[in-house]
């Protein structure tokens, strides 16, 4: 009984605030889904981070140190929000630190120049804004309102990514060819970020009759690609996909298959910078324990 009345809510497009009963399976896909977007956010610090001390003015340093530091925000907001589903921050970080926990497959590319920081912004966080405008209308209460925050700062990110590699075409022939370059490397993983195709996408089923997701991974995908392929023709860079070209008759891009793979290969643990990305998070998190332990002594002597 309890099942229909949620369902029926969730068909009539109401939100599920925290103390509203809920299936435990529709609590757990959460859980999943919302802990893995918020350890995205965080760990994708770190592919950026490592070029702040090395941007080329001071200009693109304050932006690029103001984008970083959104992101551990996005993380805050988001583990907040999953932590109204039961679940403490510290079992969320241990679920990580045991590779229980996945984050997204992006992060574990190797930042090479400095046209990465362009690629990523306007790639990455354009498909990042893809994903989550949809998530905007999420029916979870607390993940929807937290995609509304997240997305108007992804937008500025996207932004400077853009405007990034706008620069470096405009630049010598070897900016151009480094903005090319980043885009080459960059292009087929941003398109695994959608995840695997819907009739192989395990989780899409309970996702789509719960409206935790509204859109499958496939329709993302296709409107990410139909967005930026215009984007790459006005800055005269070339998609790295042979297959790509308009089709009339859907009024969308045609295109190539991903290399499955070489995703599935770096979601299970195994791409260039998987381990280095835990380990770095795993000696942040222990790093600051002394901090977590001070502040849980202040609180524990003000009571
Ligand atoms: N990477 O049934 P499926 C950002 C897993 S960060 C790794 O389709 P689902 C930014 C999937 O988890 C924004 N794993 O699953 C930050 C599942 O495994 P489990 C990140 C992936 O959940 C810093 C299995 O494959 N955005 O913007 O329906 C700097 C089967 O997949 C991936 C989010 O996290 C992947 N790419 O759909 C710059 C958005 N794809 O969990 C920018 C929120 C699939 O069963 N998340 N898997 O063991 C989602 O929308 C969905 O979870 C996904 C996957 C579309 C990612």
């Amino acid at each position: 009984m309890n099942e229909e009345v949620f369902q029926k809510k969730i068909d009539s497009e109401q939100k599920i605030e925290p103390k509203d009963w809920m299936p435990d399976g529709y609590r757990k896909h959460l859980i999943r889904q919302i802990s893995q977007h918020a350890h995205s956010e965080v760990i994708g610090m770190q592919p950026e981070g490592k070029w702040i001390t090395r941007a080329p003015s001071l200009r693109a340093k304050m932006i690029l140190l103001a984008k970083v530091q959104d992101e551990a925000g996005h993380g805050l907001y988001l583990y907040s929000a999953c932590e109204t589903l039961g679940i403490t921050r510290e079992e969320l970080n241990e679920q990580l630190h045991q590779g229980k926990a996945k984050y997204s497959s992006i992060f574990n590319y190797p930042t090479l120049t400095w046209a990465d920081m362009g690629a990523i912004g306007w790639l990455v966080d354009g498909a990042a804004i893809i994903n989550q405008v949809s998530l905007q209308k999420t029916s979870y209460g607390p993940y929807s309102r937290g995609m509304i925050r997240i997305c108007k700062e992804e937008s500025f990110h996207q932004r400077q990514g853009y405007e990034i590699m706008t620069q470096m075409t405009q630049g010598t022939a070897e900016q151009k060819e480094m903005a090319q370059d980043a885009l080459n490397r960059f292009w087929w993983p941003s398109i695994m970020m959608f995840g695997p195709h819907d009739a192989d996408s395990p989780r899409t089923g309970n996702a789509m009759k719960w409206k935790i997701k509204r859109k499958t991974n496939d329709e993302l995908r296709q409107n990410f690609i139909d967005k930026t392929v215009g984007q790459a023709d006005l800055i005269g860079l070339k998609i790295p996909d042979p297959d790509l070209k308009w089709n009339e008759e859907r009024g969308s891009y045609d295109f190539g298959e991903v290399d499955w793979d070489e995703f599935w290969n770096v979601v299970n643990g195994n791409g260039p910078c998987n381990k280095q990305r835990l380990n770095h998070h795993r000696k942040a998190h222990k790093d600051g324990e002394w901090v977590r332990d001070a502040i849980k002594a202040y609180a524990e002597k003000h009571k």
